[in-house]
């Protein structure tokens, strides 16, 4: 067997032992449990066991259904439906994308990484909210940014170019008269057909709200503790809630700027669980990298 369809094969093992293995825990935190272990202790040591048990337990990721045509530069990247012929999308989907240019999508490095080699086995799928219903494109080539870093996920970024150009339109990626203007506090769009609190992958794409988060208060004590580098952007609500999950990792962050259109200022990439209080989303922050967006994508167009 190839050794990239053996890798990727591995990769689809791993999504489906994580989230069997987070069903697991949600099972065995029954009602029943909870007063049991809630009743046999006092007030305070309540509280903190109630803080405990919050924390195992998947949250809400609160999303809501895109509109159809509202993020139009939405990309799947998939594993073609050529060598997998009776899988719907559903289950063939594994990261996000954003088209941002005719023949370009922008990723993860973490989406890409173990696809090289292996190309004609994997897919761009883009044009339609519903994960069953995207046009497929064929991925002529892939750069993962040459300092990307598989440990620490500092510059965890990919460009990938089609066959073909995109039927969609591309969004612009944030330039440095934008980059102005999105500041700590500003709101932010998240979007992606990742896993929610029960973990599936959602057939109809999910759109959420969150907030940009400072550098200093993401690598707070609390938070990630000096791990988010400058090629890093935190979002979320400092009481979780709302956030990206598994399946959402390369996928848009968009924000209007002066003029009111959106521009891609960041790329889903890591955080500790999803929509935990203080573990904010963090995501690949699009400025750092924009030199390097525009001469690959320029050398090629
Ligand atoms: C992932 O595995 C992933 N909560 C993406 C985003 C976040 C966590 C995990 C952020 O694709």
């Amino acid at each position: 067997m190839n050794r990239c369809l053996q890798q990727s094969l591995a990769y689809s093992i791993v999504l489906a032992l994580s989230s069997t293995s987070w069903a697991t825990t949600v099972r065995a935190f029954t009602p029943e449990s909870y007063n049991k272990s809630l009743t046999q202790i006092g007030p305070e040591e309540t509280k903190n066991k109630v803080r405990e048990l919050r924390k195992t337990i998947p949250k809400i990721i609160g999303g809501t259904d895109a509109a159809p045509g509202e993020f139009p530069h939405q990309a799947s990247l998939m594993f073609s439906s050529k060598y997998n012929e009776d899988s719907p999308g559903v289950d063939r989907h594994f990261c996000g994308g954003s088209i941002i240019d005719d023949q370009w999508v922008l990723t993860a490095a973490h989406c890409v990484s173990f696809m090289v080699g292996g190309l004609k086995y994997f897919t761009v799928g883009a044009g339609d909210i519903d994960l069953n219903k995207l046009d497929e494109y064929e991925i002529e080539g892939a750069w993962i940014h040459p300092f990307y870093d598989g440990e620490t996920f500092d510059y965890d970024f990919a460009l990938l170019r089609v066959r073909t150009p995109f039927f969609d339109p591309a969004i612009p990626v944030v330039s440095k008269a934008d980059n102005q203007h999105i500041s700590v506090g500003n709101k932010a769009t998240i979007t992606g057909w990742g896993v929610d609190a029960t973990g599936q992958i959602q057939q109809i794409l999910k759109k959420a709200d969150v907030k940009i988060i400072s550098r200093n208060d993401c690598n707070d004590q609390n938070s990630y503790n000096g791990a988010v580098t400058a090629r890093m952007i935190c979002m979320g609500l400092p009481e979780g809630g709302k956030d990206t999950c598994q399946g959402d990792s390369g996928g848009p962050a968009i924000t209007p700027v002066p003029g009111g259109s959106n521009v891609l200022f960041g790329s889903t990439s890591w955080g500790e669980g999803c929509a935990e209080p203080q573990k904010f989303g963090v995501y690949g922050r699009l400025i750092a990298v924009r030199d390097w967006i525009d001469a690959t994508v320029g050398n090629l167009d």
